[in-house]
């Protein structure tokens, strides 16, 4: 997990693309967790293949600083399409990943408030519309979610995933 993060930093510190909304692009971190998969929120799983057969969980997101619902229970081996709801007035985003890339992240959002996601792991929601993210759960274990504009998630937008 710290390699993970390590590798995150460097890449975002290394990559032209840094100052650029939208840091998308591989960076291939060297370092293997023995799938294929080895990009954002890779503890976690890997993006899903959408052809697979996905079970559809809806989420919404509001200005009250929280995501409904709050914890999320899924089987290993499960494809998940979210279906992510921005309820309220302001931008908000989905990332899955544990809570140390999400708040590592979160200090790089600090930084560059109107990046974008278009990882697999994450996405940017305007106000009254719907994203989804489709996501395979290879790994059992505990993992959170988070919205990384800044101030979000320290209010308590985050939520919880087991993967049992
Ligand atoms: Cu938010």
């Amino acid at each position: 997990m710290k390699i993970q993060t390590v590798s995150l930093a460097v890449f975002l510190l290394a990559s032209p693309a840094f100052a650029a909304p939208g840091h998308s692009g591989g960076h291939s971190g060297g370092h293997s967790h023995g799938g294929s998969y080895d990009g954002h929120a890779a503890a976690l799983g890997e993006p899903g293949d959408p052809k697979a057969k996905a079970r559809t969980i809806n989420v919404v997101m509001t200005d009250e600083m929280r995501f409904t619902p709050e914890t999320i229970t899924i089987k290993r081996g499960e494809t998940i399409r979210f279906v992510v709801k921005n309820a309220g007035q302001l931008r908000h985003e989905m990332t899955l990943g544990t809570m140390e890339e999400l708040v590592e992240h979160a200090k790089v959002m600090e930084q560059h408030p109107d990046m974008e996601h278009d990882d697999p792991n994450a996405v940017t929601v305007e106000p009254g519309q719907t994203r989804t993210i489709l996501w395979k759960f290879t790994k059992a274990g505990s993992f959170d979610y988070g919205c990384l504009i800044p101030g979000h998630m320290p209010a308590g937008m985050k939520g919880r995933i087991i993967v049992r």
